[in-house]
């Protein structure tokens, strides 16, 4: 922790500022293209092991050390998650298990693909054995018939800051496309503190929602919460299809 300012320096009332991160070389999101993407049948299978009823918690929360709570804004670095219980879902790569911890979602979409920006971009994060961080990525645009976990969360909002909303009997499985093919390139989380290391895996396949899902997560994120494309600096984006 920096040493506090010696007393009579700062401003009285002022809101103290965070250093901006080091913008390392492989950040996200990035803009994605399925022509461009090396086909990469070599690359393990995603299984995908979600349950068909699982009870969540939603909440607003804050990637901003200075917002801690997701109260205070509505901008880059704040989203809408639903917390997943421990060992109720996860995927696997040859063989190894990332457990979902959470899910939450950005509009527009951060990621692009084929050079278009979806009206929502869900984001379901995963933890390994070692805690390595893995994101699978879903495109979402409106016209659906609404009923989706997405749509339950989104059109049933915690409306009291740090209230807690229940989400009971989701069906996360339902929620995923039956074509699980992916675009999978080496990341960083889109809020801070953006750390590297974290595998994307963004489905190709979009999902929709009710347009009046979409009409209410805009209302909510005026400004919207994505974060800026973000240079591929040569890193290759692989398609596994399957
Ligand atoms: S994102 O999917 O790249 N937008 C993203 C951004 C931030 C996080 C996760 C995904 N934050 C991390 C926290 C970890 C926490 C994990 C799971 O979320 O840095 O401390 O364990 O909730
Ligand atoms: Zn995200």
């Amino acid at each position: 922790d920096p040493s506090p300012a010696p007393p009579g320096t700062a401003p009285s009332g002022a809101a103290s500022t965070s250093p901006a991160p080091p913008a390392g070389p492989q950040q996200s999101p990035v803009a994605l293209s399925t022509a461009d993407a090396v086909p990469a049948p070599e690359l393990p299978e995603l299984v995908v092991d979600y349950p068909r009823s699982v009870d969540l918690s939603v909440r607003y929360v804050s990637r901003d050390p200075d917002d801690p709570t997701g109260c205070t804004t509505r901008g880059r670095e704040e989203t809408i998650e639903a917390e997943v219980p421990a060992g109720a879902a996860g995927i696997s790569l040859d063989g190894v298990r990332y457990e979902l911890k959470q899910f939450h979602f950005h509009t527009a979409s951060e990621h692009t693909l084929d050079g278009r920006r979806y009206a929502v971009e869900q984001h379901f994060v995963h933890a390994g054995p070692n805690g390595e961080t893995l994101v699978i990525g879903r495109f979402l645009d409106g016209g659906g018939p609404g009923g989706t976990t997405a749509d339950r969360v989104l059109d049933d909002l915690p409306e009291e800051c740090g209230e807690e909303i229940a989400i009971a009997g989701a069906d996360l499985a339902g929620d995923l496309p039956a074509d699980l093919s992916t675009l999978r390139y080496p990341g960083s989380l889109t809020t801070k503190p953006n750390t590297e290391g974290v595998s994307w895996l963004v489905l190709r396949t979009p999902g929709s929602v009710a347009d009046e899902t979409i009409s209410e997560v805009r209302e909510l994120f005026p400004d919207g919460d994505a974060r800026d494309l973000q240079p591929l600096n040569g890193r290759v984006v692989r398609l596994r299809e399957q």
